[in-house]
C-alpha cells in the first residue's frame, strides 16, 4: 500500500508540498493539473514541470487524478474520436513521466455533488460536505452549480470547473433520451480504444464511482453498485480496466457493503487505487462526511483496510475528503489537517493489521 495525498499544484492549493511531505508515512501524490479542460491534451512540458516539482519535494507522483472525459465521448457524438485521440496522447505523455494509474470517472455532466459544502457538525463545531436530496428538490441543476461555485472559498473544485459548466443547459439537453445501456455502449467504445494503449505503456485506468451513489437530475449513471462495476470490468477485460474504489462515494448508499466490495474487486485484481473516508448516514439519500475514524461514522474502516490488506495490498490509497477543523480555510473537502489525521489513522490501522497478520 502506498499512502498518497491529493494536490492541485503550486498556484492552486493552500497546502504546500512541504506540508504534505511532513505528514508521517506519505509516499507521494495523487496529482492533478487543475487548469486542463476535459478533452485537452496534457502536454509533456506541463506534466514534466508538475512532476519535477513533486520529486524535488521528495514525493512520488505515480497516480494522476481527474483526467476528465469529454462529454462528447460519453454522449457518443461523432467528435468523440478526436477527444479519444487526445486522451490517448495524454496517457502516453503521463506514462513517460512515471505515472502508473489514472483516476477518472464516467459520470454525465456532474462529478460529485453536495447540497452544502460546509455543514456545521453540532457536536464539535467543525464542518464537512453534506447532502440531502430534499434540498436538491428545490434547487435544480443551475442553482446547485451556482451554489457550489460560490461556496468553495474562492478555489475551483475538481469536476466543477466554471468553463465546463458554462454550457450546462445545452449539455443537459443533449443527454435527454440517453439510457444507461447507451451510456455503457459509449463507455465500451472509449475503453476499447484506450485500454490497449494502457497495456502497452503500463498504465491502469481507475474508474471513480458515481458520487452520491444513485442517479441525479434524471441523468443516467452506471457506476454505483458492485453489479454495475462488474459490468464495467466486463466491457473490456483487462487488469488495466480497473477501479478507484472510493469508500465514501460508493458508501453513500448503505446498501453497498464496502469491505465486501473491496474483497470482490481486489480478488479480481481490479482495484488500482482507493479513496478512503467515512460517512454518517442521516436518512434516505441524506448524509454528511465524517472524520475517518470508524467510531465517528457508519463505515468500518478497519474492515475496509483489512480487505485491502488481504486482496490488493499494493494499491495506492489516499485519505479522501476531510472536515474543516481548527479554523482552517481551504478548498472544501481538501484542507490539510483532517486529511493528515486521516492518513495517520489509516497508516496506524495498516501497521496493526500487518503485525497481527504475521
Ligand atoms: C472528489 C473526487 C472526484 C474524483 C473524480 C475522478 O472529491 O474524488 O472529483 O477525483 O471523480 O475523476
Amino acid at each position: 500500500m502506498k499512502m498518497t495525498f491529493r494536490w492541485y499544484g503550486e498556484n492552486s492549493d493552500a497546502v504546500s508540498l512541504k506540508q504534505i511531505k511532513q505528514i508521517p508515512g506519505m509516499s507521494g501524490l495523487m496529482g492533478f493539473l487543475d487548469y486542463k479542460a476535459a478533452g485537452e491534451v496534457w502536454t509533456e512540458e506541463e506534466i514534466k514541470s508538475y512532476i519535477d516539482g513533486v520529486h524535488a519535494a521528495g514525493l512520488e507522483c505515480e497516480v494522476i487524478e481527474s483526467v476528465n472525459v469529454h462529454e462528447d465521448i460519453k454522449m457518443g457524438l461523432p467528435s468523440r474520436d478526436e477527444y479519444i485521440a487526445n486522451y490517448i496522447t495524454t496517457i502516453r505523455n503521463l506514462a513517460k513521466y512515471g505515472v502508473k494509474v489514472i483516476i477518472y470517472n464516467f459520470m454525465p455532466v456532474f462529478d460529485w455533488l453536495r447540497t452544502d459544502l460546509a455543514r456545521v457538525i453540532p457536536e464539535d463545531g467543525s464542518n464537512s460536505l453534506y447532502f440531502d436530496e430534499k434540498d436538491l428538490g428545490d434547487m435544480g441543476p443551475m442553482e446547485i452549480v451556482k451554489n457550489t461555485i460560490e461556496n468553495s472559498n474562492g478555489f475551483s473544485l475538481p469536476g466543477w470547473e466554471p468553463e465546463r459548466l458554462g454550457e450546462l443547459e445545452k449539455t443537459l439537453k443533449a443527454y435527454e433520451g440517453m439510457t444507461p445501456d447507451k451510456l455503457r455502449e459509449n463507455y465500451k467504445y472509449f475503453l476499447d480504444a484506450i485500454i490497449p494503449v494502457c497495456e502497452e505503456v503500463g498504465v491502469r485506468m481507475a474508474c471513480h464511482p458515481d458520487d452520491p451513489a444513485w442517479p441525479i437530475f434524471g441523468l443516467p449513471r452506471i457506476a454505483h453498485t458492485v453489479e454495475q462495476f462488474d459490468m464495467i470490468c466486463d466491457l473490456h477485460d483487462s487488469p488495466a480496466n480497473a477501479l478507484c474504489l472510493c469508500t465514501g462515494s460508493l458508501g453513500s448508499n448503505p446498501d453497498n457493503d464496502i469491505p465486501a466490495a473491496v474483497r470482490h474487486f481486489g480478488e479480481k485484481n481490479r482495484i488500482a487505487a482507493m479513496h478512503v473516508r467515512n460517512i454518517k448516514y442521516l436518512g434516505h439519500h441524506h448524509f454528511r462526511e465524517a472524520s475517518h475514524l470508524s467510531c465517528e461514522g457508519d463505515l468500518d474502516l478497519f474492515e475496509i483496510m483489512k480487505a485491502v490488506y488481504d486482496t490488493c495490498p499494493d494499491t495506492y490509497i489516499r485519505p479522501d475528503h476531510g472536515r474543516m477543523i481548527w479554523d482552517e480555510v481551504g478548498r472544501p473537502g481538501y484542507g490539510l489537517y483532517d486529511r493528515a489525521l486521516g492518513a495517520t489513522y489509516l497508516n496506524g490501522l495498516w501497521e496493526a493489521i500487518e503485525k497481527m497478520s504475521k
